[in-house]
């Protein structure tokens, strides 16, 4: 098989520092070499290839833009996107476990535990010693966690907490999430450690779609949260919400990395399969939707770099974050959908990545909000209107 150099059009390369190329590359390499070889067969067996973990640790990827002295990569936000991109390349399911790890589970400690939280869990969480996961969407509150019913309730000592959690990447395997609940009808964020009496995290099984990834309830029946478990800085659901930019920002980037994959795929098809004694890629329909999967891919791409200088420079707007998420997840799954039509038949075998990609991208356009929800964010924002209820 031919090496994967990339899908840029444009010469977007030239708009990156050194850093950025170096860090892009050394993935690249990392997914053609461990992920791609393997990947089919956890996602056949439902499986997560939990042996990456440690992997990926010795790489430097979890929590990459947080400071050295956790252990941190501390690189700036547009090579954390790079690392995103080429991790979906891969597959969703190992760029969500990434995402989870660095902006869900991560980035709230840092920014809203007390010193004792970050000193003790950022080291061991960017060594992939141990695993976290974000629990905020309830069975009856997804699109609006607001609404949540999960409830801590102050005792000596801590809290009690009841209530449950659904569609957590990574809850099984967890060694802590942070989880929110109300306290006094205002949300705050828990750490929960794996093993607390009266928690349980069930894997959730059957999905057509991030097969290679663990997603799972979280169940919580009177579990004692001591008060050193608190995140004492969340200030309600704007917390939780502040998050969530760090991974739908992610998510903008990783998504093209999925829509590389298809490309590349669907070119290299197109131009070797023959059909009335000619490539495929000959004919203009095929062209057509060759060039519009490119055209996507490269207008996400410059999108994401504008997105990634205006948050490396402080002046990221939530609101741009959500357009990203918006258009690069509908663009993805649209050109997965396209790039599987190139390949007639053979597209939906696992001899290719196409199909899984475009499996993996329903979660994804779902996940971190809705095609919906965010363009109700976006629509308020232009027009003062909230358009929610
Ligand atoms: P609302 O009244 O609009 O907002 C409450 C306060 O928060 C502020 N705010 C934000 N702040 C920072 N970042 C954002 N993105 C923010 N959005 C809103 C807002 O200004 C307000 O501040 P203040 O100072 O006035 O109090 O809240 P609402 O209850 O009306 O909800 C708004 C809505 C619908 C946009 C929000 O709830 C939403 O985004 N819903 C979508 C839910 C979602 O995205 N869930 C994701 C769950 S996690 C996940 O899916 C992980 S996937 C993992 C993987 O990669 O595998
Ligand atoms: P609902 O909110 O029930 O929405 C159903 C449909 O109604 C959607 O099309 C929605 O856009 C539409 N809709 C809802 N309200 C409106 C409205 N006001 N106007 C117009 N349309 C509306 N959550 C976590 O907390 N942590 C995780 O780690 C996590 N991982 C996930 C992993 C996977 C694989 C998946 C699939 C989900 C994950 N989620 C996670 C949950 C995810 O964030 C939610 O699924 C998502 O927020 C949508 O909620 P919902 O599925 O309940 O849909």
């Amino acid at each position: 098989m031919n090496k994967f150099t990339g899908t840029d059009y444009f010469n977007i390369e030239s708009l990156l520092n050194e850093e950025e190329i170096l860090v892009r590359d050394t993935v690249r390499e990392f997914v053609s070499e461990q992920i791609i070889p393997v990947i089919e067969e956890y996602n056949r067996n439902g499986e997560f290839p939990i042996h990456l973990v440690g992997k990926m640790a010795e790489l430097n990827l979890f929590g990459g833009t947080l400071p050295a002295k956790y252990g941190c990569a501390e690189m700036n936000n547009v090579a954390y996107g790079l690392v995103m991109q080429e991790l979906e390349r891969g597959d969703s399911g190992i760029r969500s476990f990434v995402s989870v790890q660095s902006a869900l589970v991560m980035y709230p400690i840092f920014q809203f535990g007390s010193d004792e939280q970050k000193d003790y869990w950022l080291p061991f969480l960017a060594k992939g010693e141990r695993i976290g996961c974000f629990g905020l969407t309830e069975p009856d509150y997804g699109s609006n966690p607001g609404g949540m019913i999960t409830k801590a309730e102050k005792i000596n000592g801590g809290y009690i907490l009841n209530g449950a959690k659904m569609w957590i990447t990574n809850g099984t395997i967890a060694d802590v999430a942070v989880v929110w609940a109300k306290l006094d009808g205002i949300v705050n964020g828990f750490l929960v450690e794996k093993g607390s009496k009266g928690f349980t995290a069930p894997e959730m099984k059957g999905k057509h779609s991030l097969r290679a990834s663990v997603t799972s309830e979280l169940i919580f029946e009177d579990v004692f949260v001591p008060e050193k478990n608190r995140l004492p800085n969340t200030s309600g659901l704007k917390s939780a919400l502040m998050c969530l930019n760090q991974a739908r920002y992610g998510i903008a980037w990783g998504v093209v990395g999925a829509m590389m994959a298809c490309y590349d795929s669907a070119l290299n098809y197109a131009k070797s399969r023959i059909q009335f004694s000619k490539p495929i890629a000959a004919y203009q329909i095929t062209q057509e939707k060759l060039v519009h999967i490119l055209t996507e891919i490269t207008k996400a791409q410059l999108l994401n770099l504008q997105l990634g200088r205006l948050k490396d420079a402080g002046k990221l707007m939530h609101t741009q974050v959500s357009m990203a998420k918006r258009n690069n997840c509908e663009k993805a799954l649209e050109a997965a959908r396209i790039a599987r039509e190139i390949l007639g038949a053979n597209g939906i075998l696992d001899e290719y990545p196409v199909m899984r990609h475009s499996a993996n991208l329903e979660s994804v356009k779902t996940y971190e909000g809705t095609h919906e929800m965010h363009t109700l964010i976006i629509g308020e924002d232009i027009t003062g209107y909230s358009a929610f209820e």
